[in-house]
């Protein structure tokens, strides 16, 4: 619809690829007689910017004139991925560039892979945001991502003797898609001292002063929608010394190198993303990244509602704040100290700002993920902040003690200071009493929150605080992107693309689940992208593995919470089982490949062990020539957002098993189901209503549900218990040397036996691996399977991160798209 309004960047073929070489040739000063692919990534990308820059600049304009609320997504993580593939796509040229490039002699999916990926993310939450970013976009939301630049984004995971190394992301070499604003900069303060005094009017004055100053400098990265022209932005800030600081002074009294040494230390603030995901470690750098961003953020947020003359009390009608997970916290603290210490507002009427402007999602409740710091540390770095943070928390307790006279133990549990030694400040408590609405990532989740770590808020604040809103994926990249096939024959029968605006529309598909040509069609699809899949594992591991085997694919960070565990224990179960079976038993087995991938936090001792065992049983399993084709395991390595775009569209099932109540959502989920692969899961997180969604005969759900956890810990800790014999003998293979030295693996095996099994590894057991013989039967009936693929995938619609946007503007943002004007 929004064609008319847009004109095509690219009239032909011939119009881009001149584009694209005069780029080549002059922005990049490079000639065409040695253009190699990345010179063609280059051009193309350049050539495709020139494009969003206008539309950009326009949606930009047009959100300053409506003046209207806007959003303000604050994430310490974006995991972009790659940027090229997606641009084409939304401005609905890739036809386009893929004949201009072939016309210049490129395949453009040799181009698209030039491009580095945006991995400024660790996992679901940091992919959140980006599938967030390309929804408000494609929804016309006025919305803006703010983030850090860090100069490396998660490390590169290399698999060395089969164990994790990390290497270093360095990403920045040529990043077409973003544009630095040097003349956009934000003094950022840290440490130095309070001072109070009163003013001629008797009135008391509150001055933060001395400390260092570092310099946040924006770096604006466009976010196109899909076929509008709305391109919203995304601000990231990087660190560099101040000006003042890289000082003529210093020069000039011959200390060069402690001045060029303030230089780097200011830069190190933007330079890492910490690699741990759902671990909080309280490093000072770490909260320094997180003043510093949201500080930079505020600033030029309050700028730009300054700019409006509206008066103060307009402020959270104009401007809507999500605070994705507890990263960005002191938002809060900061704009308090903006509205009382420098605007002078009374601290009531800020506070009531405060409060109508923030929401805050939480996404785990693992205790070990929940931020705290030191209050020594905060009193140095930020002390004004600090009392501040004291401040709130007075207020807060004395509304508490006066509704609650007779719960005195609940104002401890409650406080935003924890009376520990040392102290701590609770990070998530200051989120909840400074923001209107608190919502989860998924249902289980949100009710979760609500009866355990948020229990007592809910009883002081009411019920109505808050709420659920199930995660979703953005079906550009996720369908339309990564499984173009399937995108295609999805929309010759539906019709067009409609389905990638609305994704409900899926649901017209299950008229054709009966149609012969688009089930023979829709099986073809799958197997080529299985082959196209193999052909990965082929050149990255150098094991052939057979495209019609049965793909069993668990991708996600590694944690102990998440279980891989628990898969290679039952990958060992079945090469033990295969080992013992007749020929003609295993004539009737479905050959199976095991793929894992994923990163493990290069602290975290146990998940790299995990690691390792997966490879060791990898070389055991795949140079066993008993076994062939039954079975292969494979551990793809440094697994991200484009490799992703591979693996989804290339599973039969996928694992989805962590221990129930502790995955909030989970995303990967779905875009596997969507993509026509079926799942084996846990209750927990977003799998129920998958469930729910795609109905239980199409989904193998297995385990103890949340409520059992408890009483099962329980169990353990009082030796109540036996341990399954099916895992007993896969830990007496492990304890035999089958998979090399056992003593690597002895914590592992002894966490289970000896330690409490806190994950429940044993009690899950069984029951897993009786689904996966379920799972070998049901395969073998590929007609059926097929049946179920189809089915899922046309009632998928409600995972969508469109509906999910929709949900946030309505229920906590109170925002409107605002409708792109016509060009011209
Ligand atoms: C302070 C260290 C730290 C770092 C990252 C704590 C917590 C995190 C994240 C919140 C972890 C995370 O990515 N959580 C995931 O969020 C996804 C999006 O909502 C959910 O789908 C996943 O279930 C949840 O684990």
């Amino acid at each position: 619809a929004w064609k008319k309004f847009t004109p095509k960047p690219f009239t032909s073929p011939d119009e881009f690829s001149k584009e694209a070489v005069r780029h080549i040739e002059t922005t990049l000063a490079r000639s065409l007689f040695n253009c190699d692919e990345t010179a063609a990534y280059s051009g193309t990308a350049l050539a495709f910017r020139d494009r969003l820059v206008l539309d950009w600049n326009k949606t930009q304009q047009n959100q300053t004139f409506a003046d209207q609320k806007r959003v303000y997504y604050l994430s310490l993580e974006f995991l972009m991925g790659r940027a090229l593939d997606n641009a084409m796509l939304n401005v609905g040229q890739k036809e386009t560039a893929r004949q201009g490039l072939a016309d210049i002699g490129f395949r453009i999916e040799d181009v698209i892979q030039q491009e580095h990926d945006a991995a400024l993310g660790n996992g679901g939450l940091g992919r959140l945001a980006a599938c967030f970013l390309d929804s408000m976009a494609s929804l016309n939301y006025p919305a803006w991502g703010y983030g850090l630049r860090y100069r490396y984004g998660i490390f590169k995971q290399e698999i060395v003797d089969g164990y994790q190394v990390e290497v270093p992301d360095y990403w920045l070499d040529f990043n077409p898609w973003e544009f630095p604003r040097h003349d956009i900069t934000v003094d950022i303060q840290f440490y130095g001292h309070v001072n109070r005094f009163q003013d001629d009017t008797g009135k008391t004055i509150t001055q933060w002063e001395g400390g260092e100053i570092v310099q946040a400098v924006a770096y604006d990265v466009p976010v196109p929608g899909y076929d509008t022209p709305t391109c919203n932005n995304l601000r990231l800030w990087g660190s560099k010394a101040a000006s003042g600081e890289f000082d003529f002074q210093k020069f000039n009294s011959g200390e060069y190198e402690s001045s060029v040494a303030d230089q780097q230390r200011a830069e190190t603030i933007s330079a890492v993303l910490y690699p741990n995901d759902n671990l909080d470690r309280g490093k000072e750098l770490r909260l320094k990244q997180q003043y510093f961003w949201c500080a930079a953020s505020l600033y030029d947020i309050v700028r730009r509602f300054k700019k409006t003359k509206r008066a103060w009390a307009d402020f959270s009608s104009q401007v809507a704040i999500q605070l994705n997970d507890t990263h960005p916290t002191l938002a809060i603290v900061e704009l308090q100290r903006i509205l009382v210490d420098q605007e002078g507002l009374e601290w009531d009427e800020a506070w009531n700002i405060v409060q109508n402007t923030f929401g805050y999602t939480n996404h785990t409740v693992l205790p070990e993920a929940l931020e705290k710091w030191s209050v020594p540390l905060m009193q140095h770095l930020l002390p004004r902040h600090l009392q501040i943070i004291y401040e709130i928390n007075l207020f807060f307790l004395q509304y508490v003690e006066r509704n609650f006279p007779k719960d005195r133990e609940m104002l401890g549990r409650v406080s935003i200071i924890e009376e520990s030694q040392p102290k701590m400040v609770r990070m998530a408590h200051i989120a909840i009493v400074g923001s209107h609405k608190v919502n989860g990532v998924a249902e289980l989740h949100s009710d979760l929150i609500k009866t355990t770590i948020f229990k007592d808020f809910v009883k002081i604040y009411g019920p109505d605080k808050f709420t659920n809103v199930t995660n979703g994926i953005t079906p550009r990249r996720w369908l339309h992107q990564a499984n173009p096939k399937l995108s295609e024959l999805i929309a010759s029968k539906l019709g067009g693309h409609g389905f990638l605006k609305d994704l409900t529309g899926l649901h017209k598909l299950e008229s054709f689940v009966d149609d012969k040509d688009f089930r023979k069609e829709w099986s073809e699809i799958k197997y080529a992208n299985k082959v196209r899949l193999a052909k990965l594992i082929k050149d990255a591991n150098g094991v052939t593995v057979n495209p019609a085997a049965l793909f069993d694919i668990q991708v996600k960070r590694i944690h102990e919470y998440k279980r891989q565990q628990l898969n290679i224990f039952g990958v060992i179960h079945r090469y033990l089982a295969i080992k013992e079976m007749s020929p003609e038993e295993r004539k009737k087995l479905a050959p199976r490949v095991s793929i894992f991938g994923g990163k493990a936090a290069p602290g975290y001792w146990m998940a790299k062990t995990v690691i390792h065992l997966i490879n060791q049983v990898g070389k055991v399993v795949n140079n066993d020539k008993d076994v062939g084709d039954l079975l292969k395991v494979i551990f793809l390595e440094d697994y991200n957002v484009s490799k992703a775009e591979i693996i989804c569209p290339a599973s039969d099932i996928s694992e989805h098993i962590s221990t129930a109540g502790t995955e909030a959502s989970g995303t990967s989920n779905m875009k596997f189901v969507l993509n026509g692969g079926l799942i084996i899961g846990t209750c927990d997180g977003a799998n129920i209503e998958i469930t729910r969604e795609i109905g239980e005969n199409n989904i193998f759900l297995f385990g103890n549900l949340a409520e059992d956890v408890d009483e099962l810990r329980h169990a353990h800790l009082y030796g109540e218990y036996t341990l399954d014999s099916g895992l007993n003998k896969v830990f007496e293979a492990i304890r035999g040397g089958m998979f090399g030295d056992a003593n690597a693996f002895s914590a592992l095996v002894n966490g289970i036996v000896d330690h409490g099994d806190y994950y429940l590894v044993s009690d899950d057991f069984a029951s897993y691996c009786q689904t996966h013989d379920l799972i070998d039967e049901a395969y073998k009936n590929q007609e059926e399977w097929l049946t179920k693929c189809i089915t899922s995938v046309a009632r998928m619609g409600f995972f969508s991160s469109d509906r999910c946007i929709d949900e946030y503007a309505e229920m906590i943002w109170n925002v409107e798209p605002l409708v792109p004007k016509e060009n011209g």
